[in-house]
């Protein structure tokens, strides 16, 4: 790549909005920013980091194409660490699009999606986990995510490696210099070294225990609403959700299309899917939506079984609480329609609910919503992994950890059976090369293109 071209994009959405963003970075920069905009102000000094008013002009230095805002950010003290120029005009496709040719035609060119982040982490203005952090907030979907992606943008992982780092850095340091002074050294330095290497792997392992939890949180939970055909779970996916997405009637098999919308709920990001009723299918459009129903219970977390608390259970019912036992779903079971006369309640032992844990629910009228939401958050919480300080989010990081602990482990082993110090060294510059990866401080051209590609334009 070329640092000294000028790249320039829309960095907001193309749709009607009342501003939109253009921005544009490299050496041209300053000198684009004299000639697009006309400063209503006839002394503008186009100091760095100042707003500007004026209008947006063409090429031909006389068509005023929009009356916009303009900041000049100069290098080093910019978002990409080079010169940048940021337009605020009117939010209509057609402006941002004619003012975006007119950068093209005066020498910039388009930037690719995430180059304006790759440029910042190529200049040394955050380092790749926390470009990745920031591609990872502006998409994340519940505010517990966005919290983590915050922190990790903000450096919290860059430093907690760094901590790891030194550790392994002052341990290979201290191998080194047993390795260059003779055996006896290495006596009284091996036992510093193990300590400092323990002290690198608990860390590591405690790093890698949060990411089951912190994927829960960016990835979210996903909930299956199942049962047969009236109970109401359309309904009910339109009370969770607050829209009315999901057709309810009163005539069975309705549903047949697998619906998922994505809640926030207390912060947990939740994929919710109401299904088609489970029943006999009476013909094949309802076959194929009850058979979507059970191949999407592979990839669920939480089966939410609904039952139909004002009519007899039937065993269509039982059927169903049967069938979802084969597979590794956590099942919550919950009475709907609670606003009628119960049909069953007082169940005797014989029963196949008898003493099993029921939450009752009118997804009509919205009673026991507020218990059912705490049991399906309570469920987000895994017991004894921790939901505060720094988090692993990305499988990258996770492997990269991984790697680093497994040559850790090697290198204990090295030291532990007396062998040359040499191999230890070797296994701790390994450890280093992985964390390096996490940083990006060492990794190939290759990975950097493939991250940057999955960001959006503009950012
Ligand atoms: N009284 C009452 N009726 C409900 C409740 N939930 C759903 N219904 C009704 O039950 C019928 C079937 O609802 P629907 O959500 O389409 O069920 P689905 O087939 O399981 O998706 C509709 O007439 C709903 O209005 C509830 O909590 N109380
Ligand atoms: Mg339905």
């Amino acid at each position: 790549m070329t640092q000294t071209d000028t790249i320039a994009a829309i960095a907001t959405p193309l749709g009607t909005a009342g501003v939109g963003l253009i921005r544009v970075s490299g050496p041209l920069a300053p000198e684009l920013a004299g000639r697009i905009f006309r400063p209503a102000h006839p002394n503008c000094a186009w100091l760095s980091h100042h707003l500007y008013h004026g209008d947006i002009v063409a090429a031909d230095g006389k068509t005023v194409l929009d009356e916009a805002l303009a900041t000049l950010m100069r290098k080093p003290h910019s978002f990409t660490g080079e010169d940048v120029l940021e337009i605020s005009c009117h939010g209509n496709p057609l402006i941002l699009q004619t003012i975006l040719e007119q950068l093209l035609e005066m020498g910039c060119r388009p930037a690719h999606p995430g180059e304006f982040s790759e440029r910042a982490f190529l200049h040394g203005r955050m380092d790749l986990s926390q470009a990745e952090a920031l591609a990872a907030m502006i998409c994340a979907q519940s505010t517990k995510a966005l919290q983590m992606e915050l922190s990790q943008m903000k450096g919290s992982l860059t430093r907690r490696i760094d901590e790891l780092r030194s550790l392994l850095v002052n341990a290979l340091a201290s191998l080194e210099a047993a390795i260059d002074f003779s055996e006896d050294v290495s006596d009284r330095e091996i036992p510093a070294v193990s300590g400092q290497i323990l002290q690198a792997a608990t860390g590591m392992e405690q790093l890698l225990s949060t990411y089951r939890q912190a994927r829960l949180f960016t990835q979210g939970l996903r909930v299956v609403i199942a049962g047969k055909p009236n109970v109401g779970k359309s309904s009910l996916l339109n009370r969770l959700t607050g829209r009315k997405k999901a057709i309810v009637t009163d005539i069975p098999g309705t549903t047949r299309d697998l619906i998922t919308e994505t809640i926030d709920l207390d912060g947990a990001c939740i994929h919710l899917t109401d299904t088609a009723g489970i029943r006999p299918p009476t013909n094949a459009i309802e076959k194929e939506g009850i058979d979507l129903v059970w191949r999407q219970m592979e990839e669920t977390d939480i089966l939410l079984l609904l039952f139909d608390g004002s009519k007899p259970l039937t065993d269509e019912d039982f059927q169903i609480l049967e069938q979802s036992q084969n597979y590794n779903v956590k099942i919550l079971m919950t009475v709907n329609k609670c606003d009628l006369p119960p049909a069953w309640n007082n169940l005797l032992p014989d029963h196949p609910l008898y003493g099993k844990p029921l939450l009752s629910l009118s997804a009509k009228f919205g009673n026991g919503l507020e218990d059912l939401k705490k049991a399906i958050t309570g469920l987000t919480e895994s017991g004894e992994a921790p939901t505060e300080g720094v988090m692993i989010t990305r499988l990258r990081h996770k492997l990269a950890l991984e790697a680093a602990r497994n040559s850790l482990k090697a290198a204990q082993t090295c030291l532990a059976t007396g062998q040359s110090p040499e191999f230890a060294a070797f296994e701790l510059s390994e450890a280093l090369n992985a964390l390096d990866e996490i940083t990006g401080k060492k990794i190939s051209e290759d990975v950097l293109a493939r991250i940057f590609s999955s960001f959006c334009i503009g950012k």
